[in-house]
């Protein structure tokens, strides 16, 4: 074991590197455009329902297994198991979720790096340099694997660094530059001609679709993403919290910014589709339908900002910054799993596995970009469909069935002496053991249906 652990030294660096880990592209790309899919506010509504309801208390499952275990994932695990079956039983979900962390960094790192190329084409247009602006803009080989490979340096230059100086430093410093930038632009986008009728379409629900199981499904997997459940990466960053902070206000401050940047990256892409649909690039079908979710961030939106001129060369950077920060604050998370594995499982240097594991990603994104068509979606669905679900309900049963209740309940109350009175404490054990694995049982049944 390495002598010292970190630890994150505020509550405020804690929040913003937990809620940086679950701000991501989930957040800024996937929500808006579930949302404008799945019937508009009565998807925003069922989403904050089930974030709270069902979300929140399987994210204090993770969090309280690691600030109890004060280890990595596998050995937090192990540290609540009871026999030799539950000790296999714990190498095998916290294992698998830094697998997991490993393979979504490696699709993770290759959607950041077009993010990248993205904010840094407008700068090179702006500079008159015609030739890097269409490099950048296309897609290319030799740009998808310098860009991949850029960012993951960059997330390996912040791990590297540690807990304090590296996730809690540039937490604290990326968090607060996504928020500037999402409310300029939001402000910029809500002075177009067509936003109001974006904003409308997002906030004014239709009741008859609320009740839709397929927008439940689509909700419930959206808000267990966001959260990065089912990776390990809440399971390390909760070993990372000191015994006298509040985890049940801490849990709970992580959720709520995590649903309301999603709800605030609504009010900048949907009215942002309405504005483009006003300037005559297509979005919606006849039928009111999304045509394409995938092309919206790099075809419709990129459109709509040429055809505002030099100031679309603004809003693009900015949009696309905003974007690379938020991949950038949850890649930092994922590569956090495997990493404190490795240096606490091998005794390695921080610096030395930090590389190592760095290096071992890259490679796995490498062989996803040279064979794009095949590994790429299957990579995602692996990881985003199958494996964060079975392992975020592997951790409920564990906190549910394997952890002793009142062992469980008296880690919570240190920090949080109130949780002893509280009516909702005494039902969440039932609820993890119970409803929370039914539920994410239930999504994914039904997305492996869908
Ligand atoms: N929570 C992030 C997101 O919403 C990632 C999920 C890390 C796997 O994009």
């Amino acid at each position: 074991m390495s002598a010292v652990r970190g630890e994150f030294s505020s509550r405020f660096g804690f929040i913003m590197a937990a809620a940086g880990s679950a701000v991501g592209l989930g957040n800024i790309w996937g929500f808006p455009t579930q949302t404008a899919s799945n019937g508009g506010a009565a998807f925003l509504i069922a989403y904050l329902v089930l974030a709270f309801c069902l979300a929140y208390p399987a994210l204090m499952a993770e969090l309280t297994i690691g600030r109890h275990g004060q280890a990595n994932a596998v050995s937090s695990l192990r540290k609540i198991s009871n026999n030799l079956l539950q000790k296999r039983f714990a190498f095998v979900v916290g294992f698998g979720g830094i697998i997991c962390a490993g393979l979504i960094l490696s699709f993770y790192a290759i959607v950041a790096g077009w993010m990248i190329s993205a904010t840094l084409e407008p700068i090179a247009t702006l500079v008159g340099s015609e030739s890097s602006s269409t490099w950048l803009s296309e897609q290319s080989l030799s740009r998808n694997l310098i860009f991949t490979a850029g960012f993951i340096i960059l997330t390996v230059a912040i791990i590297s660094r540690g807990v304090e100086n590296g996730i809690e430093k540039w937490s604290k410093r990326l968090m607060p530059a996504l928020l500037t930038i999402l409310f300029a632009l939001i402000i910029y986008v809500m002075m177009q001609e067509g936003a109001m009728t974006g904003l409308k379409a997002y906030l004014v629900p239709d009741f008859n679709s609320i009740l839709d199981p397929e927008l439940l499904v689509s909700a419930l997997g959206q808000a267990f993403f966001s959260l990065s459940l089912g990776t390990s990466v809440m399971i390390i960053y909760g070993s990372y919290i000191s015994k006298k902070e509040n985890l049940v206000s801490l849990g709970a401050y992580v959720t709520l910014i995590d649903v309301f940047i999603a709800f605030v990256a609504g009010l900048l892409i949907i009215p942002a589709m309405y504005v483009a649909q006003a300037q005559g690039v297509e979005i919606f079908s006849a039928t009111g339908e999304l045509l394409s979710e995938d092309t919206l961030v790099f075809q419709v939106l990129p459109a709509l900002f040429d055809g505002m001129g030099t100031i679309g060369l603004f809003v693009g950077f900015a949009f696309f910054a905003l974007m690379s920060i938020a991949a950038l604050t949850s890649s930092i998370s994922m590569l956090e799993a495997p990493v404190s594995y490795a240096v606490e499982r091998f005794d390695l240097g921080r610096v030395k596995a930090t590389w190592l594991i760095g290096t071992i990603i890259a490679l796995v994104s490498f062989t996803i970009v040279l064979n794009f068509n095949v590994l790429f979606g299957l990579v995602i669905a692996l990881t985003t469909k199958f494996s964060q679900p079975i392992l975020g309900l592997m951790c409920c049963l564990f906190v549910g069935w394997i952890w002793y209740r009142n062992s469980l309940l008296n880690e919570i109350q240190q920090g949080c002496p109130e949780v002893a009175s509280s009516l909702f404490w005494k039902i969440w054990p039932w609820y993890i053991r119970f409803i929370c694995p039914i539920a994410i049982g239930l999504v994914f049944v039904s997305s492996l249906l869908g």
